[in-house]
């Protein structure tokens, strides 16, 4: 690996995180080291030594700010220190020295879209009122023309909250509302106003100053939005406007993250590796954001493979997902940001159902086999891979039984205002179910004991029961378990580099149980052949020619026979070839 690089590479594939693997932690539901049920930072630094197991090279951090945690710690009200439930800065400075003695690097996890409605900035912003010296921080706007102030329909336009209900809240001593895309305790922040922009920057630099080595940038396609800020569209059925191509990649985005670059990360001494979060990008404006010779991100999450499975109804009315349009998606992705640019590859987050009960198969039979399946597809892609806590040992969604299991704001809003509207209850959770954020955010389990390992006093939200089945103590002490698998796959990014630099090329893109591409790499000589049944059935497949005497760099069946043509793959099978080319 190539470590502190102090200038922008010709090639994102020459920059040292394109042969890294990033880790995702939640903070929260990781490792409680104190018994009040919610994960800390010390909690992370006992269990850093299996994380260097398992070989990844970076950590991202969800947020450790102080925070009301309306969202989880999404809703921040203080940059500039660490929630007294995660620990105090001092124990952040003995992680971020723990994680750089064992050669991996950390990441915060930067939400500058909006702060806590309990940050200072705000609190000054409203109390203050519209003549305050703050109030333009933040976006304030009066009543609807002609409308009574604070009734319903009054407000400034029609756009619909990511958490249910309008987009505004209204203030009423100054009498004006101000803008949260998310919760009412998110306020947005005003990017057009340049001190806003300025704090900002200079928070970064203090976290800098401090020794992480970069940021995932929290929803940061959204911090512009179109003047006037216009009615969006009412969709059929919907109870709001949808205002996002009002804020997706707004006007003044690609101004915002170049001046950052400038102000941030241009004349640091390290290179560092920064990521923006964000919903409906298109391959077209990524590519604007990730080339290198723009100077504005290394990488950004795309989230079009992460909507494939869902109806015009939106995240919670789920469909069945074609194999097929999985494929063309991640395919036109690899090959828009194949010659400039860079992809994060990913299945799952905090925010995402578990994959292997999304995208494999969670019954006992393939759990294992599906996972190892779905790992495979994902690091052989070309770009940056990140592993979501628990992935690596296949955790699952978990049961919710009523809708009092669920913890998260977006999951209880929408069964409130779902219900309120008349919608059966048994349909709203049905959807909750499958897609909620909780089923990311149950504890991270470590063995069979009563909470997994994860607390001994009483978890924030439940464990999931399964862990007596799945948790790390087994799979460490099993060589053929998912943990494992991980661990191989993860040395590979460090020793094949047909990984990082190898072209990409689907193969069969009309096959509805086949994944299947190639990556060539012209320098090194190397050509690897991926192969992968999405499928409970035994599946027959014709090769490309000259691959019968390949060897086999991974599979995830063992003993698996050499390749012959055709070739039977056995259920969830998943094998890499390798030739020289
Ligand atoms: O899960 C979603 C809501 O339907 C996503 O759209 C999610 O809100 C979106 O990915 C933005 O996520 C990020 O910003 C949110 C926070 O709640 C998420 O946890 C975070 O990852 C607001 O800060
Ligand atoms: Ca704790």
């Amino acid at each position: 690996m190539r470590f502190d690089v102090p200038e922008i590479e010709a090639t994102p594939a020459d920059a040292w995180w394109s042969e890294a693997v990033v880790y995702q932690i939640y903070p929260r539901s990781f490792a409680d080291s104190n018994a009040d049920g919610i994960g800390d930072l010390q909690g992370i630094i006992e269990r850093l030594d299996y994380l260097a197991q398992l070989g990844v090279d970076v950590l991202w951090l969800s947020p450790v700010y102080p925070s009301p945690h309306d969202d989880n710690g999404y809703d921040i009200s203080d940059y500039q220190d660490i929630d007294p439930l995660f620990g105090t800065l001092a124990d952040f400075d003995r992680l971020l020295a723990a994680v750089h003695e064992r050669g991996m690097k950390l990441v915060m996890d930067l939400v500058v879209n909006h702060t806590s409605d309990e940050h200072p900035w705000f609190t000054a912003s409203r109390d203050e009122g519209p003549q305050g010296s703050k109030r333009d921080w933040y976006i304030w706007r009066p009543a609807r023309e002609g409308m009574e102030p604070g009734t319903p329909g009054a407000e400034p336009n029609n756009w619909g909250s990511f958490f249910s209900g309008p987009t505004w809240t209204y203030d009423e001593k100054s009498g004006e509302y101000y803008l949260h895309l998310f919760s009412r305790k998110q306020p947005d922040l005003n990017w057009e106003n340049p001190t806003v922009r300025q704090a900002v920057h200079a928070m970064m630099r203090w976290w800098l100053d401090r020794g992480v080595d970069g940021f995932r940038m929290d929803v940061v396609n959204l911090i512009s939005k179109t003047p006037g800020l216009p009615d969006g569209i009412v969709h059929e059925g919907a109870l709001h406007g949808d205002g996002s191509p009002h804020y997706i990649c707004g006007p003044r985005i690609h101004e915002y993250l170049a001046e950052m670059h400038r102000e941030v990360f241009e004349d640091h001494p390290r290179r560092l590796l920064t990521v923006g979060e964000m919903p409906g990008v298109t391959v077209e404006e990524a590519k604007l954001f990730t080339d290198p010779s723009r100077r504005e991100l290394d990488m950004v999450f795309q989230f079009e493979h992460v909507g494939l499975d869902q109806g015009p109804g939106g995240k919670f009315d789920v469909r069945p997902l074609k194999l097929t349009d999985l494929k063309a998606s991640l395919g036109r992705w690899q090959t828009g940001l194949g010659e400039t640019g860079w992809n994060s590859l990913y299945w799952n987050n905090h925010d995402q159902p578990r994959a292997v009960s999304r995208f494999g198969d969670d019954s006992p039979a393939y759990r294992d086999r599906s996972a190892k399946l779905l790992a495979t597809v994902l690091h052989l892609h070309r770009g940056t891979p990140y592993v979501y806590q628990g992935e690596e040992l296949a955790m699952a969604n978990t049961r919710f039984t009523s809708i009092d299991d669920f913890r998260d704001i977006e999951s209880l809003n929408y069964h409130r205002e779902q219900t309120a509207h008349g919608v059966d209850e048994e349909q709203v959770l049905a959807g909750l179910r499958h897609r909620s954020r909780d089923n990311a955010r149950t504890p991270m389990q470590w063995d069979t004991s009563q909470h997994a390992g994860f607390t001994a006093g009483t978890p924030w939200i439940a464990v999931n029961p399964d862990h007596t089945r799945t948790n790390a103590k087994a799979q460490l002490a099993d060589p053929d378990s998912v943990f494992h698998y991980y661990r191989r796959l993860i040395a590979l990014r460090h020793t094949e580099p047909a990984l990082t630099h190898g072209d990409f090329q689907m193969l069969h893109p009309d096959h509805e149980q086949l994944y299947a591409f190639t990556r060539h790499d012209a320098a090194s000589g190397t050509e690897l052949l991926v192969l992968a049944n999405f499928g409970p059935a035994d599946l027959t497949v014709d090769l490309p020619d000259g691959w019968e005497h390949s060897e086999t760099l991974i599979a995830n069946v063992p003993a698996t026979t050499p390749l012959s043509a055709p070739h039977t793959l056995r259920p969830w099978e998943a094998r890499v070839h390798r030739r020289n080319a």
